[in-house]
Formats: structure tokens, C-alpha cells, sequence
């Protein structure tokens, strides 16, 4: 019999037996539903973080437990060796909903960033004539696209990257929001790409000027390089449309979808492109054993449903309106938080401390006592991302709890 299971013993057993590559928040999760998650002892706290936008259906959406539990009873995986019967209307469905020719099923995000990566070399090198081993492609300062040892080789976090060499050459990194830089980078040769997140997540939900996104696929289109979005933390209507770059009216030429896409349920991505880039792989020269398996095809199907049906994107549109213009007016009457900033219900507050203070930290270690659960992304920067399914009222009274918190402060 293993002895009761309490926070203080979860966290110890993690710590003896668990790898150190993360510095979790001192709360230990048993139950989620909604917008809320409890704690092993059973206190209640409104989820802030949404697993970094993996859950913006609400945790343990019932529609989803439905769709796993029964295709969990009829048939989980196959294996691509072999059709079956749920990939094929899952690939028309999600073609057909973000308007490509193609979709190419993945696992994590970082999977469909490297299919985004290996797609677009190969189409420079058959497609667009570039020669042999020469692509590059043009990446953005305080990147984030995953942790395989390609994409953190082009990353410009140095914990990320550094004594995980030698890295991956091909990739040119340039300031983000900077459309000159990218028109400068864009006329060196054997340019395949530029890969870019629409809102920079990790690096503290940097929103870039209007026009950015358009004025940065108008220059791709110019040179001939294909535009790339990330959309694995912003889309799914996390920013108040199903996806980032619907705020600019721009269709990527290859979309990077992941996280959400599953509703927090199981790992699933893809990368959707046009067939003439879509079609420069072949049978046998990419893949993953999981992907596009049955039962991720089925809860891929009922996520996208549930944002559409729900309408999470205006909900998120429109609450985000709401949490912006509240943190906005506490600014003015206290001196701890400098900006708030953010699209939908992806936020983040800026604390006026350095980017290496505890202050983020210990105001989250706070929330966290009053019944809310956030992180910092940097010393001085707080990511406030709730799921998509919260409610006005709920918002106000979060909003309460953030505001006493940092008061109190
Ligand atoms: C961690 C945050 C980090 C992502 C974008 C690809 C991926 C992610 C825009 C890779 C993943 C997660 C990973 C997790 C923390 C979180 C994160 F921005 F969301 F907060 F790290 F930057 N593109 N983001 O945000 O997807 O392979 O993880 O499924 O690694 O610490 P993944």
C-alpha cells in the first residue's frame, strides 16, 4: 500500500526520482474541470497558465473525455503502416477549416516545427532551386519553437541553447517586429523561409505592431521565401480568433498547429501547407509512429469542434478586452505593475523590477495563497493565460484576486 499521498510528499518524490528540467511553482494538482484545478488537499484555484495554452477548452472538457473514452474502447493505434478509418475525415476536416491543400499529422509541437523546418528546406532545394545543403531560414531573436536539438540551435536563450552543440547551421536570426531587418535578411542568398511566432510567448508575450505579420508575409512573398507561423501557443482561438495571423488576414504558407489542438488532452500537431510544398515529401520520408493515429485524429476533431461551437475565440476576444482595460486602470493606481500587454486571453503584466528579480516569482508564489495559479515567464514578467471558457464574472473576480494580491504586495 503506498502511503497517503500529500503535496509535500508528490513534490519530494519528483525531486528524488525526477529530472531537474523544470523549477515548478510549489502547488501539487489532483483534479481539473473548467477553469479550475484543485490541489491534493483539495483547495481550489483558477488556472492562469492553461498549460501554457494546451487547455483552452477548460480541462477534462467532457466532449473530449467522451471522444477519447470511446475511441479509447475501439482502437488507438495503427500505426501509418495501414490506414484507418478516422485520419482521412480528420485531414478533410482541418484542411478544410484553415483552407489548405494538405496536413501532415505530428505529435508535439516540436515535431511540427521540425516538419515546418524539413518541409520548407526540401521545397527550397526541389522547388525553388536552391542548391544542395544551402537553404537558410530566418528565425526571430527570444525565439521559442520547442527543445529538439535543431530548433534550440537556432534559439537565442542561452539556457536553451548553449552545451547542447554542435548545433544545426541554416538558420539566420534577426530582430523581431522589424520589418527592415527582415527585408535586409531576406535578400541574402538561399533564403528558404522566415519562421516566426505571431506573438512571441515565452519571450513575454511581445505583440508586435499592426501590420507586422502582413507587411512581413508581403516581404516573404516579394523574395520568394515561404512565410512560416507558429501558431502552436497562439492559435486555436487563444488571441481572440482561431488563429494569430487571422487578426492580419494572413495565410501562412505553412501553419504550425499544436497544444490546444488536443485540448490539453494528448500530444497532437501538424503542419498544413498547399500541395506544391506539401507534395515535396515522399511515402517513407517522414513520419512518427503516433502520427495521426485514430485517437488523436478523433480528439483533434472534437477540440476544433468545441472552440468553434463554443465560440472560445470571441469569448476570448472579449474577455481579454475586459482583463486588459482592468489591469490598465490598476496601473495607474499602484506603482509595482509598469504595462500590461497581450491579445485575447494571452496576457502578460509587466512588473517594474529587473529581468533577473524574485518578484515575479514571489507575487505568483502569492496568487497562488489567494486561489490563482500563474508563472512568470521572466523575473519581471507574469503570463496570465486562462482557458478560453472562463466567464465575464469569473474574470472580474480574478482580476479582484490579481489586483489584492499585488496591492497587498
Ligand atoms: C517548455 C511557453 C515555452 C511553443 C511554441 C512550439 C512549442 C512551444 C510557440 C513546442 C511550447 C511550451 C513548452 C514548455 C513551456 C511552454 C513555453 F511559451 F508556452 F511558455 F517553453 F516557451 N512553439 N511551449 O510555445 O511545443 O514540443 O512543447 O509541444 O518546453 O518548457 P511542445
Amino acid at each position: 500500500m503506498t502511503d497517503e499521498m500529500t503535496s509535500e510528499r508528490a513534490m519530494q518524490l519528483e525531486d528524488q526520482y525526477g529530472a531537474h528540467d523544470y523549477h515548478p511553482l510549489p502547488v501539487v494538482l489532483a483534479k481539473g474541470e473548467g477553469v479550475f484545478l484543485w490541489d491534493v488537499e483539495g483547495k481550489r484555484y483558477y488556472d492562469f497558465l492553461s498549460a501554457y495554452s494546451a487547455v483552452n477548452q477548460g480541462h477534462c472538457h467532457p466532449k473530449l473525455v467522451q471522444a477519447m473514452t470511446e475511441q479509447a474502447q475501439t482502437l488507438t493505434l495503427t500505426s501509418r503502416a495501414f490506414f484507418n478509418d478516422v485520419l482521412g475525415p480528420y485531414s478533410e476536416y482541418i484542411t478544410k477549416l484553415f483552407g489548405y491543400d494538405k496536413m501532415l499529422p505530428m505529435n508535439t509541437g516540436a515535431e511540427g516545427v521540425e516538419t515546418a523546418i524539413k518541409l520548407t528546406r526540401k521545397w527550397a532545394y526541389e522547388v525553388k532551386g536552391i542548391p544542395e545543403n544551402q537553404a537558410q531560414i530566418i528565425v526571430c531573436e527570444k525565439n521559442f519553437h520547442g527543445r529538439t536539438t535543431t530548433i534550440i540551435s537556432f534559439s537565442s536563450d542561452a539556457g536553451s541553447h548553449n552545451n547542447f552543440g554542435p548545433h544545426t547551421p541554416g538558420f539566420i536570426r534577426i530582430p523581431y517586429n522589424d520589418l527592415e531587418a527582415l527585408d535586409e535578411a531576406l535578400k541574402l542568398p538561399n533564403i528558404a523561409g522566415f519562421l516566426v511566432e505571431p506573438i512571441q510567448g515565452e519571450a513575454g508575450v511581445y505583440v508586435p505592431d499592426d501590420g507586422y505579420l502582413k507587411g512581413a508575409y508581403d516581404l516573404c512573398q516579394k523574395h520568394g521565401a515561404l512565410f512560416i507561423a507558429d501558431e502552436i501557443q497562439t492559435g486555436i482561438g487563444r488571441t481572440g480568433k482561431m488563429l494569430a495571423c487571422d487578426h492580419e488576414g494572413v495565410k501562412p504558407d505553412i501553419l504550425i498547429l499544436g497544444k490546444a489542438l488536443s485540448g490539453g488532452f494528448y500530444p497532437i500537431s501538424c503542419a498544413l501547407a498547399d500541395d506544391q510544398i506539401m507534395d515535396v515529401i515522399r511515402p517513407g520520408q517522414h513520419g512518427s509512429t503516433f502520427g495521426g493515429n485514430p485517437m488523436a485524429a478523433k480528439i483533434a476533431i472534437t477540440a476544433l469542434d468545441i472552440i468553434k461551437d463554443e465560440k472560445l475565440a470571441e469569448n476570448a476576444e472579449r474577455l481579454g478586452n475586459i482583463f486588459r482595460k482592468r489591469m490598465n486602470q490598476f496601473i495607474t493606481k499602484n506603482d509595482i505593475v509598469k504595462s500590461v500587454r497581450g491579445k485575447g486571453l494571452l496576457n502578460a503584466v509587466v512588473i517594474n523590477d529587473t529581468e533577473d528579480s524574485e518578484t515575479a516569482w514571489n507575487i505568483c508564489l502569492k496568487l497562488r495563497d489567494n486561489g490563482l495559479l500563474a508563472k512568470p515567464t521572466h523575473g519581471n514578467i507574469i503570463r496570465f493565460a486562462p482557458p478560453l471558457v472562463m466567464t465575464e464574472e469569473q474574470i472580474h473576480e480574478c482580476c479582484d484576486i490579481i489586483e489584492k494580491t499585488i496591492s497587498d504586495f
